[in-house]
């Protein structure tokens, strides 16, 4: 077993991967009445459908240092994946995590990699660096080579409410997202914020739209995630719609976890693919 271990916070909807050390450091959910912490043990489902009808306050929280400590265990090298630091406190504690990880044990290193995206954007660059590791490539080798990785992110929303109320978007960008039947479509800008692109009326249009847009964005057939927020018709409708254009393309259909899911809220979806 290779002795490098990769680390994500819970955006990246990752638990476990096979072959290579892993842990995920998990986000929580918070409402009044309690919250729901982002780990394997968290039933999306329901929380997604109590978050549906619940009109109370809700946030959500980053990992701590010491979470990410916890994270990190007793591995030598390490290298963090976490969601992006505009949005999120996760890289900044990951940050101080790494600072005091490093000086409790001066032989280990710790790399952090602020993926400016979330979700399947965060997967798929955990994915490239699990084979760079399974390939027998060094930790110096695998954090030089992922900053050339070219990957992109887009979302299909039915409502924004909980970013709105969250901050994370003004409502005036927001501001058709929740009118029924209206689906509003996005990207993670290069930055690493929401910006909207358009609407669309009704799936088939939001899935045509979404081809379109991968496609100007010099999208040609590589590697595509798509995350979906119980929404697994959409998912197969994007798809098949890829897969049309791209014969070739390598499709691979997941399922929000906890954080990405209170964001995206039911019948969500974020795509993250390679450019
Ligand atoms: O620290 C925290 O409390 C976490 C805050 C995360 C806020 C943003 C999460 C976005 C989740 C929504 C669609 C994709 C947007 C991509 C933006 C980069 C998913």
């Amino acid at each position: 077993m290779n002795k490098i271990k990769i680390v994500a916070d819970s955006g990246s909807d990752v638990l476990s991967l096979p072959d290579v050390e892993f842990a995920s450091a998990p986000l929580k959910i918070i409402t009044e009445e309690g919250q729901y912490v982002d780990d394997a043990s968290l039933d999306v489902e329901k929380m997604a459908s109590e978050m549906q009808g619940y009109k109370g306050k809700s946030s959500t929280s980053c990992p701590s240092p010491d979470d990410w400590i916890e994270a990190f265990g007793d591995a030598e090298e390490i290298i963090c994946v976490t969601i992006t630091a505009l949005l999120s406190g996760s890289y900044n504690t990951a940050c101080i995590a790494k600072q005091i990880y490093e000086e409790k044990h001066p032989q280990r290193r710790v790399f952090v990699i602020n993926s400016r995206s979330t979700g399947p954007e965060m997967g798929l660059i955990i994915d490239r660096m699990r084979e760079m590791i399974i390939s027998g490539c060094s930790f110096d080798e695998i954090i030089s080579r992922i900053s050339d990785y070219n990957a992109e992110l887009l979302f299909v929303l039915s409502s924004m409410k909980n970013l709105v109320n969250n901050g994370r978007v003004s409502p005036i960008a927001a501001k058709l997202a929740g009118m029924l039947g209206i689906r509003a479509i996005g990207r993670a800008s290069d930055e690493g914020i929401l910006e909207m692109l358009c609407k669309a009326k009704g799936d088939a249009k939001a899935v045509e739209a979404m081809v379109r847009i991968m496609t100007e964005r010099g999208y040609c057939g590589g590697r595509v995630k798509l995350s979906h927020c119980l929404n697994e018709p959409l998912a197969a409708m994007m798809k098949r719609a890829i897969i049309e254009r791209y014969p070739e393309a390598e499709v691979e259909i997941g399922r929000l976890r906890g954080l990405c899911s209170f964001y995206a809220e039911k019948s969500g979806m974020i795509i993250g693919y390679e450019i």
